[in-house]
């Protein structure tokens, strides 16, 4: 019955969208008149004759009155359509050919279009909301760390041509010292991995912690086949995993140069670190073989860093939209 009287009502001249979306009383200075064209979608055709008596009204309503009838109340409201009995005739007798029977569903045209208005708008929202969630990458920054000549730059460059579909390389075999700063970008899934290979010397070993509160994971390298510079490394590495702005930052450790016959095994490694252990604190920790020259270990390394980024609420991504 609501959704016929603010279709009664929507035609009777100004305020007609307030009352449509029931803000008005239907107490109108006019009692609601039929439609004059076909009816609305839905309404019995039987209903679609106008039997209208005059108004002599000063309204917007044309000079055309609802007959009495239709404002008898019903069973089903108070102020619209012939007692139930009357409506439920199939004649119609009774009631004014254009009110609809008693119960039906009937809702006026542009009362649909005022409904459809927000639902095309939720559907907006939804759409965008999953077009957003499908083409959206989680940023991660991830440093690369190590003392000079452990295979860093090797490492980065291995990822990028096995993660990136077309990356063309330099040769492996050419890479020289880092000075400043590498950078590589990989995608995995909806993650998008962002490298910093910092340089591994002394004098720019000061500079790793300037990176750290912007870092999701840390990559550290180890060169297994340099057996003398091993306290160094582990000095350098106890430096870092003690820092607080680097806290339950994940840390993947790789015992790089494992093709190297005369090359130090993980254990030795883990023996030579043991100090750090208790040091790591609540984080991930992975210390994995690797050959960045040969690819060996470097997959596995950076699926495993990928779930830990994932997971650690504690420093989440930066959303970017895919370009
Ligand atoms: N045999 C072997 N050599 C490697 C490996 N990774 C790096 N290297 C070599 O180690 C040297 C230093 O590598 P680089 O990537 O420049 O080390 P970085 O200073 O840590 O960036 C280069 O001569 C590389 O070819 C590896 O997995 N196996
Ligand atoms: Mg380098």
């Amino acid at each position: 019955m609501t959704g016929l009287q603010g279709w009664a009502t929507a035609t009777a001249g100004p305020g007609a969208g307030a009352r449509r979306l029931g803000l008005t009383s239907s107490s109108s200075s006019c009692p609601p008149r039929p439609p004059s064209g076909p009816p609305p979608t839905g309404i019995p055709s039987s209903s679609s004759s106008s039997s209208s008596s005059s108004c002599s009204c000063s309204c917007s309503c044309s000079g055309r009155r609802q007959p009495e009838v239709a404002k008898a109340p019903g069973p089903a409201g108070p102020s619209l359509g012939p007692p139930r009995a009357e409506a439920s005739g199939d004649s119609g007798q009774g009631r004014p050919s254009w009110a609809p029977r008693a119960g039906s569903r009937l809702s006026p045209p542009r009362a649909r279009g005022s409904a459809a208005a927000p639902k095309r708008s939720r559907m907006y929202t939804l759409l965008s909301g999953l077009y957003k969630y499908m083409f959206r990458r989680d940023e991660y920054c991830i440093l690369i760390l190590g003392l000079d000549n452990a295979g860093k730059t090797t490492f980065l460059e291995q990822t990028k041509t096995r993660f990136n579909k077309n990356y063309k390389g330099m040769s492996l075999s050419k890479i020289t010292t880092t000075v400043g700063l590498n950078i590589g970008t990989i995608d995995v899934g909806k993650a998008r991995l962002m490298f910093w290979d910092l340089g591994g010397q002394e004098e720019l070993q000061s500079l790793w912690d300037k990176y750290y509160a912007e870092s999701h994971g840390v990559i550290y390298v180890i060169d297994s086949t340099d057996e003398e510079r091993l306290s160094e490394s582990k000095r350098a590495f106890e430096k870092m995993i003690t820092s607080e702005t680097l806290e339950g930052v994940p840390i993947l450790v790789l015992a790089n140069k494992q093709d190297v016959e005369t090359c130090l095994s993980i254990p030795d490694i883990k023996t030579a670190f043991s100090d750090c252990i208790n040091k790591i604190g609540k984080r991930d920790c992975l210390t994995q073989a690797c050959s960045a020259l040969t690819g060996k270990g470097v997959n596995e390394g950076i699926e495993w860093m990928v779930k830990c980024v994932m997971r650690n609420i504690h420093r989440p991504p930066r959303q970017k939209d895919i370009t």
